[in-house]
């Protein structure tokens, strides 16, 4: 058995696809329509109880959620990818806090900026939620761009946490905000979207965006 991945394009499930990618791993992918919200069907809650993708099946048959978890489990599996910094030092201390900061500082926001009915009554509440929570994304997007190295987060240095930062650009933010606010971020994207692994699935998620 191969590693699957469940998702949908543009969803967290690039930065799974684009790990598995860079560290030169087959995998099927399996569609879970967010359009259609069958991340609610009995069928994915069954692999993730949140009902939220991404979801990654093993090749031993078991289940990982949670995006992070999930790229570092990549990371882990295939330490010649260098999808991690060496053990114990401090660019792996870097590449978890980043890693970390967009996961619980940042997705969390999406969730609001994408589903603000889930938080406020529908209408102008809801619409003035979504509006904060844009703000507070494109805030915490800026500590990103901040603590860019250049060309990578870590200096000179690759690792999931360029995959992970280059999906959140692409969310909710909007495309002149972040042309404007973001040029580091920007120059990792191209360099991002330009890895020869990489570069079909940026396509497949954010071709055009
Ligand atoms: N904490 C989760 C968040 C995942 C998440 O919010 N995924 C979005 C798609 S990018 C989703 O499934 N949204 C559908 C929903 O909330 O119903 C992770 O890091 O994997």
């Amino acid at each position: 058995m191969s590693y699957v991945v469940f998702g949908d394009r543009r969803s967290g499930a690039f930065a799974v696809e684009a790990a598995l990618a860079e560290a030169g791993v087959n995998y099927e992918f399996h569609v879970v329509s967010l359009e259609k919200n069958e991340q609610k069907l009995p069928s994915f809650l069954a692999l993730n109880p949140s009902g939220k993708m991404p979801a990654l099946k093993l090749p031993s048959g078991e289940i990982v959620t949670e995006s992070a978890a999930i790229l570092l489990t990549i990371a882990d599996r295939f330490p010649q990818a260098g999808l991690i910094p060496p053990h114990a030092t401090f660019a792996r201390a870097e590449a978890y806090r980043w890693i970390a900061f967009m996961a619980s500082e940042i997705y969390p926001m999406v969730e609001i900026a994408d589903y603000p009915d889930r938080f406020a009554p529908a209408g102008a509440e809801a619409e003035a939620l979504k509006a904060r929570a844009i703000a507070r994304i494109r805030e915490r997007m800026l500590l990103v761009e901040a603590a860019i190295a250049g060309p990578w987060l870590l200096a000179h240095e690759f690792c999931a946490a360029d995959i992970y930062a280059a999906m959140f650009s692409r969310w909710s933010i909007g495309k002149d905000w972040r042309e404007k606010h973001l040029p580091k971020l920007n120059a990792l994207v191209e360099n991002l979207a330009a890895r020869p692994r990489i570069a079909p699935v940026w396509q497949k998620h954010f071709g055009a965006s």
